[in-house]
């Protein structure tokens, strides 16, 4: 039985991890067309396992799972680490806790530029190298905010079917295991750091119009998440909401959580709204993705930051006639009345 492409593709991917039968038997389960004997396919992985030989890294190193960072290091060579200018510098003494914003992902999405699945979770997981690359001083904790549009859904759009790689379930299951790897490479990477997770639905995954509001693939994703880390012996610290709008409580201030947001502060329309969740829910700091636009502002001296995308260039954006970078924020919240520092991740087209 000859190896197509995809099958190949698939084994160069995993072959860093130590794979099993179990690997075998997912293997099969993803390639079902193709019924390789489980020797052909140890021999398979041994071969591509070989080709991998130059960027594996050399012996001396025990640990598997160090191992695979490192491969990934050398694998994520696209990644760079932009620095957004901060507001105000402080001398502080106490531990900063880092937030990272992740949203807009859009698992499930095809592309003219070749984004897909295997992209979305290649990207997902150079997140925590890449930001162990920058921030080298010691940390209170790391909090990832999951802000929405982790995966593109379906029926969001009429002709969306014909730019999707695999059905909304299919989705929820390739980002909860992206989502899942990175969280145990932040945990290799960061130890001894608190790591916790923080969720808000995005529209994509908004099941329809006549289902009740948190019937919302995304949320399908966060479940999972926390349901694993239950049966994990909750390694992690998972604040699982459902609702459009979460307060997350970092290093003594309030972040509020939202997907959508407002594009900007220019109408008095939008001014009322800001103004009003500030009212209502009292934040120190505000961030939300949705219009693949990464950008830090001060809206009334408090720092509002809006999260770029993973995805890239599509039909969409070709049309408005925007071309922003891929990116993804990140935020040191040093205390109370400390402006924090922002910077965002990128990654090239
Ligand atoms: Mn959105």
């Amino acid at each position: 039985m000859t190896w197509t492409q995809a099958e190949t593709d698939w084994l160069l991917s995993h072959a860093a991890h130590g794979l099993s039968q179990r690997g075998y038997v997912e293997f099969q389960s993803i390639f079902p067309a193709n019924v390789h004997s489980l020797t052909a396919w140890r021999s398979k992985l041994r071969r591509v396992r070989k080709s991998l030989a130059p960027v594996l890294p050399a012996a001396g190193v025990s640990d598997a799972r160090e191992e695979r960072l490192r491969w990934l290091r050398d694998v994520i060579a696209d990644g760079k680490d932009v620095r957004v200018p901060r507001g105000v510098t402080e001398t502080v003494t106490t531990r900063p806790s880092l937030v990272v914003l992740l949203s807009d992902m859009h698992f499930g999405e095809l592309t003219d530029d070749g984004y897909c699945l295997a992209v979305a979770a290649q990207r997902v997981l150079s997140v925590p190298v890449m930001l162990k690359r920058r921030h080298t001083e010691p940390l209170k904790e790391i909090v990832i905010i999951l802000a929405g549009d982790i995966v593109d859904g379906s029926g969001v759009f009429r002709s969306q079917r014909a730019r999707l790689e695999c059905n909304a379930l299919e989705q929820v299951r390739q980002a909860m295991r992206a989502l899942w790897d990175m969280l145990g490479l932040f945990a290799v990477l960061f130890p001894d750091v608190v790591i916790r997770v923080a969720t808000v639905p995005g529209n994509h995954g908004r099941v329809s119009h006549d289902h009740h509001e948190e019937a919302n693939w995304d949320n399908a994703v966060y479940s999972m998440l926390s349901v694993a880390n239950e049966m994990a012996g909750y390694p992690y610290q998972v604040e699982l909401n459902f609702k459009k709008f979460y307060v997350v409580e970092v290093n003594g201030t309030k972040g509020l959580i939202n997907h959508k947001g407002t594009k900007h502060l220019g109408t008095p329309a939008m001014m009322k709204r800001y103004t009003g969740w500030e009212k209502r829910f009292g934040f120190d700091w505000f961030v939300h993705g949705h219009w693949h636009k990464f950008g830090v502002n001060t809206w009334f001296n408090k720092l509002v930051m809006c999260n770029g995308s993973t995805a890239g260039p599509n039909e969409l954006s070709d049309d408005m006639g925007v071309l922003d970078p891929l990116r993804q924020g990140w935020i040191l919240v040093r205390g109370p009345g400390l402006f924090p520092e922002t910077g965002c991740l990128e990654w090239s087209f």
